[in-house]
């Protein structure tokens, strides 16, 4: 099946998840505006579909920031291009509450149907950035979960891959489709 996305971090993670059967597809799918990635991951999957014509999936993820509302959330992308991770400390510099959470809506179209499968991971947003692994947002996000304290960045990529929002949606969408 194809996993379509232009971002090669979630691809190489994907991979490691699933296993070996998944093909990456660097197709830049319309993006609906709306507040759920659900929706987005969605009607981003049918656009994918119509345009490859074989079984395929999409990852829409987001960071929510509780001080701020839940931003920058399904604006992760755009905020990311934008103001980039050093701009959203600035932003939220000021803010108390640093909690935060990825989500991942995980979308696939088998020809018929649509299904959706989520994952979310718990956490706060750093001070300052830390660590080298990882892409995007990865590192200026703490895992609550992790004694130690570390950013997703700061994680092998086993590490990252053991509690993330990622693996938690691909893991129940693996636990549908790849019965083998
Ligand atoms: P697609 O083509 O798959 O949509 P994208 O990079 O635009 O690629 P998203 O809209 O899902 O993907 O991602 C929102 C932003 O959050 C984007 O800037 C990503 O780099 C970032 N992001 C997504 N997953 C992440 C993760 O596991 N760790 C850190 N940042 C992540
Ligand atoms: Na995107």
């Amino acid at each position: 099946m194809l996993f379509v996305t232009s971002n090669p971090g979630k691809a190489r993670e994907a991979e490691e998840i699933l296993g070996e059967n998944v093909e990456r597809v660097d197709y830049d799918y319309a993006e609906i505006q709306s507040g759920s990635l659900v929706e987005i991951a969605e009607e981003g999957v049918r656009d994918a579909y119509g345009e490859f014509g074989e079984p395929c999936f999409v990852d829409d993820s987001g960071l929510f920031i509780e001080g701020v509302g839940g931003f920058p959330g399904p604006y992760s992308s755009y905020v990311y291009s934008t103001l980039g991770v050093d701009g959203v400390l600035r932003a939220i510099e000021d803010v108390e509450d640093r909690s935060a959470r990825f989500d991942c809506a995980v979308a696939y179209h088998d020809g018929e149907d649509v299904r959706t499968f989520e994952g979310t991971v718990a956490g706060r947003i750093a001070q300052e950035p830390r660590g080298d692994g990882g892409f995007g947002y990865d590192p200026v996000f703490e895992v609550k979960d992790d004694d130690q304290g570390r950013t997703f960045a700061e994680m092998s990529p086993e590490e990252k891959n053991a509690v993330s929002h990622r693996r938690r949606a691909f893991e129940s969408f693996a636990d549908r489709y790849q019965q083998d």
